[in-house]
């Protein structure tokens, strides 16, 4: 089954030089397989909880969960609602996975406050894997008072974000050990708020990269970390300022790089994922 739900992971915009083309990447995350993660949308249940999910807190009384009726799809969410900054608290599932994959987990959230953690736990013989921990933090506002100064830029998606996007953790089963399962976590990380998550996807799936140039530019290619040509806009008329385009089906786990070169010859770059300074 394919799902047709494309969903932004994350726009990057790359500033560069007077007159230099300036590159506006969107990279979607696309869903290509069968999920993985029963009761996704959370509808299924009776009585106090959805079926198939689980919980845990470590301050039981300033984190609790609500099987919301407040919903992206259907009737019901999955909501957290974190009252400390000394709190975390995550809706649980033990997905079984195989080695040698890459995965895409993604939940539909709507974050009024506080961060957002979407993590696979590995766990193995029935023990939590140590070294296998992947995650994925948003929240809604970059600027909180609140922030503290531990956070790393790149746990960051966007300064202010659309209701109920995405957030996606793209992960790897190729380590040695590998995982069986991982313990998928969606829940509230250590700030004050309240936050929803919907249709949660865990299989297979792939990159679109989308692109943008504005400036003089005569030519715009997508290429893969060893340099080979993805897409192509060939030579574009001269004194274009606009160029966009998309390469589809790219592998989840790869790095790509747009290069638009100007009218001059000069070359400008952006990658995806963008590289990790100063760490
Ligand atoms: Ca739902």
């Amino acid at each position: 089954m394919r799902v047709a739900v494309w969903v932004v992971v994350l726009v990057l915009w790359v500033s560069l030089a007077v007159a230099a083309p300036e590159i506006e990447l969107q990279v979607h995350a696309v869903p290509t397989g069968d999920n993985l993660i029963a009761n996704p949308g959370f509808e299924q249940g009776e009585s106090e909880w959805p079926d198939g999910w689980s919980c845990t807190s470590n301050q039981p009384t300033g984190v609790t969960r609500v099987w919301s009726d407040h919903a992206l799809s259907g009737k019901r969410s999955a909501e957290v609602v974190n009252t400390t900054t000394a709190g975390s608290g995550y809706w649980l599932q033990r997905v079984a996975v195989e080695p040698n994959r890459e995965y895409l987990l993604t939940a539909r959230t709507l974050i009024e406050g506080g961060k957002v953690l979407v993590r696979a736990l590995g766990e193995r013989d029935g023990q939590t894997l140590r070294g296998f921990d992947r995650r994925a933090y948003d929240m809604h506002v970059l600027s909180d008072p609140l922030v503290p100064v531990f956070w790393r830029a790149e746990w960051v998606m966007g300064m202010t974000r659309e209701p109920w996007a995405p957030v996606n953790l793209i992960f790897s089963t190729a380590t040695d050990p590998a995982p069986q399962s991982v313990m998928v976590h969606l829940g509230s990380y250590f700030a004050p708020g309240t936050c929803w998550f919907d249709d949660a996807y865990l299989g297979p799936g792939t990159l679109t990269l989308g692109y943008h140039v504005t400036g003089p530019v005569a030519r715009v290619q997508v290429l893969d970390a060893h340099g080979k040509v993805l897409g192509d806009s060939g030579a574009l008329a001269a004194g274009a300022t606009d160029c966009q385009g998309e390469v589809e089906g790219l592998p989840l786990g790869g790095r790509y790089r747009v290069q638009a070169t100007g009218p001059g010859g000069e070359v400008a770059d952006a990658w995806y994922p963008a590289p990790q300074g100063g760490e």
